[in-house]
């Protein structure tokens, strides 16, 4: 929760020319000041170092899957949103106790696609019934925040809350252009609250994942559940395994970004207005702030990032070394105008800067050092826009990506015309 103190005196700048100098760390410079030059020294050496920094000093420990995680499919539908998508609800169970942790995936396939389908993966913020108003969906249970328009009533989801988040989720968009969609409510995970990780897995699997609650975050415990969705998926015939694009917006953009540095098993990765933490540069002093975040959200990242609120050119990471981890998958990163809390030039920016990480592989990044005009995307491996309207994931959005995986993974298009 907010400090009342910071919550008066913070003021966010958001003046251009008052954004200050910074001076980011080079991406391809060791410690020692020595210059990587090819794609394998980076692989070998310095890939791995800049993720342990990020582990260290903002997000935590990322562990590996629990021994005896396993998979319930609770129920398999092909006959879900009137006939054109098969709907499969799987349960992923992290222990094999009764009362094992667990969270509920959610999964559209499109019924006219007979391959296995390239799959979109993503967080929701108010359960898997928040995103279509299918009453196939199993309504949960668990805590989530009070929202009156979505009727979450005493943290709990009614009957009311089904598709309360329809808008951020165009499901039949995505299984119309031949993609399916997996999707779990991140609070299964850890409830997001600065108390939630004593009921969420940073507790409940610190002795199976043997880590203490405090070694990692709650944006690392959400990411570790989107790779936990991953091994489900391998295991889905129906699923290309090798095509998984993972996205997020916001809060949960930052979780998808740590998740595909960690786990090169996402092929293409998709933020989505994520902000500080997640694309914008944390020098800049623009919107949101490292010393912001920290306060609102004290348990999204590790303690050792507080120790940065005052000093954020002593971080020995920033943002734009997080996106050069995605390389060489290809990257979108999205931004809206009047999102300028989460800082869309430091955005573009910080993209901009993960470029010569994808030119060691030969990728082509944004291709321009302006950032673009509105609803024009630019880029090749790495791609941008910027869209008119709010801190949202939208249609426009969703649409941008769509034609990023089309480009991408391209035997899709010649699946659907088969
Ligand atoms: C804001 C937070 C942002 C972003 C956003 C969200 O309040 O300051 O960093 O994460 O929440 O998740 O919608």
């Amino acid at each position: 929760m907010l400090s009342i103190a910071t919550a008066q005196t913070f003021q966010p700048n958001y003046e251009e020319a008052n954004v200050g100098n910074y001076r980011l760390p080079e991406v391809l410079q060791t410690d020692k000041g020595k210059k990587i030059t090819t794609s394998r020294k980076w692989e070998k050496s310095m890939r791995p170092k800049i993720l342990a920094k990020f582990a260290e000093h903002v997000y935590g420990k990322f562990p590996g899957r629990t021994k005896d995680m396993h998979f319930t499919i609770n129920s398999v539908d092909s006959t879900a949103l009137g006939g054109k998508a098969t709907r499969k609800q799987v349960t992923i169970f992290f222990t094999k106790a009764a009362d094992s942790p667990s969270m509920d995936v959610l999964l559209y396939l499109p019924n006219q696609v007979k391959e296995p389908v390239p799959v979109f993966i993503g967080l929701n913020f108010y359960g898997n019934h928040s995103i279509q108003t299918d009453p196939g969906i199993q309504l949960s249970e668990r805590w989530m925040n009070n929202n009156e328009p979505y009727k979450v009533v005493n943290n709990r989801a009614t009957e009311g809350s089904r598709g309360a988040q329809a808008s951020r989720w165009p499901v039949e968009e995505i299984l119309a252009r031949g993609y399916g969609l997996a999707t779990a409510y991140y609070g299964d995970l850890e409830p997001d609250h600065t108390e939630g990780w004593k009921t969420g897995i940073r507790t409940t699997l610190q002795e199976e994942l043997t880590i203490k609650p405090e070694e990692w975050g709650a944006i690392s415990a959400w990411a570790w559940g989107l790779s936990r969705i991953m091994d489900y998926l391998e295991t889905d015939k129906q699923v290309n395994a090798k095509q998984v694009a993972i996205t997020g917006h916001s809060r949960i953009g930052k979780a998808a970004l740590w998740a595909a540095a960690n786990d090169q098993r996402f092929a293409m990765v998709i933020s989505n207005d994520s902000g500080e933490g997640g694309t914008a540069l944390a020098r800049r002093n623009y919107g949101e702030t490292l010393e912001r975040i920290n306060t609102s959200f004290p348990h999204w990242f590790v303690s050792k990032y507080k120790e940065y609120n005052t000093n954020v050119d002593q971080l020995p990471v920033d943002q734009h070394m997080l996106l050069a981890l995605m390389a060489p998958r290809p990257l979108y990163v999205a931004s809206a105008e009047d999102d300028q809390w989460a800082d869309p030039r430091g955005e573009f920016l910080s993209a901009k800067h993960a470029e010569p990480v994808y030119e060691l592989y030969g990728k082509k990044g944004l291709g321009t050092e302006q950032m673009p005009a509105i609803e024009q995307p630019v880029g090749e491996y790495i791609r941008y826009h910027i869209r008119t309207g709010k801190h949202d994931i939208t249609l426009y959005d969703w649409q941008q990506f769509l034609t990023f995986a089309d480009k991408h993974f391209k035997q899709v298009a010649k699946a659907i015309n088969q």
